[in-house]
Parts: structure tokens; C-alpha cells; sequence
């Protein structure tokens, strides 16, 4: 069991004054709504939750200590360390968190809205540097007739080359499913992508009591309906977690040095330390082992391009 699963209630009962002990518990979080917080207690019950201020922004993931303040209700006093966060850029330039403790992003794309590898790439780059592992799943497969799925599946062959797993998959028939289910069984994974490639619906297809799931935290949110408007943690049926998060259309990475943006492109990482310049960005200095693996066809010319055009961006970005 990984170490932030924490045990039923291990904290230490503080006995320096005579105040009854405070009735914090651990909770998971579920949902950040923004004013409040879902928490799941020990017995998976939902709490509707306000954090202290102090706290930063809590996220799907975390592992809390909370306090009941009322029938439903509660304080989050603390956050546990975060084996991983995901983070993205927001549009004032700060690191804004996703989602904390994830083992795993799977990186969701379909025929339909068209697959864009640049974002794929960001993904993956976020994937490689947190240190989760990075799924493909290209969804929608039933859109497909055989020659577009050759078509797309060749597309995508560059990915599974460098060691990707790649599944293609359908939220409407069988296919893919019980792949997907195995690569997402026992871990906490986060479900990202383009709006409309299919995550909530793979989940509703993933879990089948979804409805009474739902139901528990429109109950517990008093939101009414619930849409992914707000990243959201479910429990898979056999174990596992897994994280809906709404679309995007593009993933702006934190500002990352040329040389760790680098390493985020797996293939890349045998010519590392090989270029003429020690400091070498790979843009188009002389003696370039990336540049020289690329026109040998050992590194794909396009994911070189992507690498560098996401150096611009992080150049024109921060500075
Ligand atoms: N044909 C087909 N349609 C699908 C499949 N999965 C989802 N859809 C449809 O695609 C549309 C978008 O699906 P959602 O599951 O809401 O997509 P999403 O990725 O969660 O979108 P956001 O929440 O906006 O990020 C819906 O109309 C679904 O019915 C699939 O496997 N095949
Ligand atoms: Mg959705
Ligand atoms: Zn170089």
C-alpha cells in the first residue's frame, strides 16, 4: 500500500491542555468545488467541507485532516504531503494544482474532436517529469472503419515505439474496455484531454453503479446535477481510483528549464549530454545529437519540432 494511504485515525492525541481532543479524522478529497470541498470519511461517507485558509488550493487526491462542525459538515484543517501533483499554468502565470497523488494520466484523445499531439505531448511531458506513468487511449474507436482505424493507429505507432502504453477503446461497445480496466486496476489515475473525446463516458462505462455515485455527491454538494465542470475522484469496482477532469484545450505546462523539458521526451534521453555545447537547448546550435538522431530517423523529427516549439513558448512565456 502506498505510504499516503493513510491508516484509520494515527494521530497522536495531544494531551498539553485540557480540551477534549479535537474529532479530526483523515479524509480523501473528492471534489473542490471552489467554496467547498467534498472530503470522504474512512467509512466512504461524503463531507461537505471548507479549508482552512492557509491551506493553498486542495485538490481531488489529497489526503486531509478534517473536523466535523455539523450533520454533513466540516473543516479541513491540514493536507498531507502529495506523493505527485499535477499542475498546469493558469492565465495569471501561477502554478495551479489539478490533482495530487496520481499514479498514472491517461492522456484521452479520439477521431473526434481531431487528435492533437501537440497537447499529447504536453501531457506527456507533465506525465514523464512528475513521475506517474503516461496511458494513451485514443476513445470513439467504434467511429472507426478499418482503414481510418489503420489510418489513426499508424498515427499513433510513433508513441507506442518510445514504450507508451496505447489502447484504443469505446465507450459504447467492448472495445477496449477490459484493456483499460486492467491498466487502470489498483491505481489512482487522472483521465485528461480534449472537451468531448469521451472521459465521463468511459467512466460510466467503467463504473457501473455511477448513478448512485453521482447521486451521493449531488446530495452531499447541494449542486443539483453534476457535470465536469470540477475534477472528480471515483472508486473504481475492483480497486483503484480514477479522476474526471473537464476538457481543456490546452495544457499549459509550468515554466520548465530547456534541460529538464528535455528529459520530458523520453526517447531523447540516450543523446542527452551528447551535443557539441554542454548547455546545448537543441534549437538549432551546431552538433546537435538530438538534431543528428532526428535526421537518422532514431528520434521522430515531429516530436523534435514539438520539443522545440514548446522551448519558444516557455522562452517568449516566463521571460
Ligand atoms: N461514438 C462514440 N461517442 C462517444 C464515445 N464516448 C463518448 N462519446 C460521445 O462524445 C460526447 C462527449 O462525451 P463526454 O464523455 O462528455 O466527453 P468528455 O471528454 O467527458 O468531455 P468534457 O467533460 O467536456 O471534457 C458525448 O456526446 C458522448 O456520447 C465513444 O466511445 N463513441
Ligand atoms: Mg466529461
Ligand atoms: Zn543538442
Amino acid at each position: 500500500m502506498p505510504a499516503w494511504h493513510s491508516p484509520p485515525d494515527p494521530a497522536p492525541i495531544d494531551t498539553s491542555h485540557n480540551n477534549p481532543p479535537a474529532q479530526q479524522t483523515n479524509g480523501l478529497v473528492i471534489v473542490n468545488y471552489g467554496k467547498a470541498l467534498l472530503v470522504e470519511d474512512n467509512q466512504g461517507d461524503l463531507h461537505r467541507c471548507v479549508a482552512r485558509r492557509n491551506l493553498g488550493r486542495v485538490v481531488s487526491g489529497d489526503r486531509v485532516r478534517w473536523e466535523p462542525t455539523g450533520s454533513g459538515e466540516g473543516v479541513v484543517s491540514a493536507v498531507a504531503p502529495r506523493s505527485t501533483v499535477l499542475r498546469r499554468m493558469d492565465i495569471t502565470r501561477k502554478p495551479r494544482p489539478l490533482a495530487a497523488n496520481i499514479d498514472q494520466i491517461v492522456v484521452v484523445s479520439a477521431p473526434q474532436p481531431a487528435l492533437d499531439e501537440t497537447l499529447i505531448d504536453k501531457y506527456l511531458v507533465a506525465a514523464e517529469l512528475i513521475g506517474t506513468n503516461p496511458v494513451l487511449v485514443v476513445n470513439k474507436s467504434d467511429l472507426l472503419d478499418t482503414d481510418e482505424r489503420a489510418a489513426l493507429a499508424d498515427r499513433v505507432s510513433g508513441y507506442a515505439g518510445i514504450g507508451y502504453q496505447v489502447l484504443f477503446t469505446s465507450a459504447f461497445s467492448d472495445d477496449g474496455i477490459d484493456p483499460l480496466a486492467e491498466a487502470l486496476a489498483g491505481r489512482t489515475s487522472i483521465l485528461v484531454g480534449q472537451s468531448g473525446v469521451g472521459k465521463s463516458s468511459l467512466i460510466m462505462r467503467l463504473l457501473p453503479d455511477l448513478d448512485i455515485e453521482i447521486g451521493k455527491l449531488s446530495d452531499a454538494s447541494g449542486q443539483g446535477r453534476h457535470t465536469t465542470t470540477a475534477t472528480t475522484l471515483y472508486h473504481l469496482p475492483h480497486g483503484g481510483k480514477l479522476i474526471d477532469s473537464p476538457g481543456v484545450r490546452d495544457f499549459r505546462l509550468e515554466p520548465t528549464a530547456a534541460a529538464e523539458l528535455a528529459r520530458g521526451f523520453r526517447e531523447f534521453r540516450p543523446f542527452l549530454g551528447q551535443c557539441r555545447f554542454h548547455n546545448c537547448r537543441h534549437a538549432n546550435e551546431p552538433d546537435c545529437a538530438l538534431a543528428a538522431a532526428a535526421s537518422r530517423g532514431e528520434i521522430s523529427a515531429r516530436r523534435l519540432e514539438s520539443y522545440r516549439s514548446l522551448l519558444q513558448w516557455m522562452t517568449d512565456t516566463v521571460s
